[in-house]
């Protein structure tokens, strides 16, 4: 297991390198060129500068997340070739600076989706996020694009930037007209250009599971259950063609069993990488994040990690998700001190599995 942390880049992420090489344990991280757009190429002088810097902070770059899929790919657009190639240079120049995962995703128009990016936890003052769906009911997508870009809520939208809005329609117009099945056949037709490439050089790509873990606004999502992820993986079969467990996203449905759906793709040599954390339950669709401790939610951390252990134990792993707590203001969900503490407590059972 190789524990990492996100790193968003030193323009927009207030932790620094040098904090992150600090907390025990840490090896890497998992990055991210945030200025680019869905469909860029990310050129060789532009990873290599980043790696770079990453480098002589002395931690590794191995894992990149979020190189966006172009909405045409997904939509099955006669454009989207031009797009699978500037995928396929992507991948090509990441592995030319040792990168070996990229994490992505193959949702409809909405990455991760909470109702409250900054809700206080009244037992001990610290702040998480929140998903109650009811707030969601009679709220249109467009209505909530608006209202986030003006700000008028804590709801976020990460993967919809405010400059594409006019798209927006006619996108959520298009997707009536997509079912399961056919964004199923256009992420075969993606997977089918770029697993060989990735073969080719040494990358493995990891599906990240919806979240929440069901559709949303009526949109087709084919990434939350066992099921989906068994579908995904015979799309093209290949061990370049993984999945990212995330236990927050995947473990929104409790029908979801986290411990037993990583225990099936890691004997596949199917888990590319690891986010974990935890979240507790209210009611049906209403949950919030947690600090990663079993305690503290409905996840069991240590069954999780044991999974990992015993099936797929030299994966990138990096807390996910963390509180805002002793008054640090920053990104929400990834704050310095939470995540740290997340890092240090699975590194901790990692320990006692090795040792017990
Ligand atoms: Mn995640």
């Amino acid at each position: 297991m190789k524990m990492t942390f996100r790193w968003f880049g030193a323009n927009s992420d207030p932790v620094s390198l040098q904090q992150i090489r600090q907390i025990p344990g840490m090896t890497g991280v998992m990055g991210f060129l945030d200025y680019k757009e869905a469909g860029e190429v990310w050129t060789r002088e532009e990873i290599g500068a980043y790696v770079k810097e990453i480098q002589n902070a002395g931690l590794e770059c191995e894992v990149i997340e979020s190189v966006n899929v172009h909405e045409d790919i997904k939509m099955g657009l006669p454009t989207r070739d031009r797009y699978i190639q500037n995928y396929i240079t992507t991948i090509r120049n990441l592995a030319e600076f040792g990168v070996k995962v990229i994490v992505y995703n193959f949702m409809p128009v909405f990455d991760w989706l909470r109702t409250d990016l900054h809700r206080m936890n009244p037992a001990d003052g610290s702040y998480s996020m929140y998903y109650d769906e009811r707030e969601l009911q009679g709220v249109d997508p467009l209505e909530l694009v608006r209202n986030t870009i003006n700000n008028a809520n804590g709801f976020s939208l990460p993967g919809w930037e405010p400059n594409r809005l006019a798209e927006l329609e006619e996108t959520l117009n298009r997707y009536k007209n997509i079912a399961a099945d056919d964004l199923r056949a256009n992420y075969k037709y993606f997977l089918d250009a770029v697993i060989p490439v990735c073969e080719e050089c040494g990358i493995v790509m990891a599906c990240h599971s919806d979240d929440p873990a069901w559709n949303i606004f009526g949109l087709p999502r084919i990434a939350h259950s066992a099921e989906d992820f068994e579908k995904i993986v015979q799309l093209h079969d290949s061990p370049s063609n993984a999945i990212c467990i995330c236990t927050g996203s995947l473990g929104s449905d409790p029908k979801n069993d986290l411990p037993a759906i990583i225990r099936h793709f890691g004997k596949m040599n199917r888990v590319g990488c690891a986010h974990v954390r935890n979240i507790k339950h209210f009611n049906e669709r209403e949950f919030c994040e947690t600090a990663h401790l079993s305690s503290e939610g409905d996840i069991d951390m240590y069954e999780v990690m044991k999974a990992i252990y015993e099936t797929c134990p030299d994966i990138y792993i990096r807390p996910d998700h963390g509180r805002m707590v002793w008054g640090e203001e920053g990104r929400p969900g990834y704050g310095l001190y939470d995540r740290a503490m997340g890092a240090c407590y699975l590194s901790g059972i990692w320990e006692s599995l090795q040792k017990g």
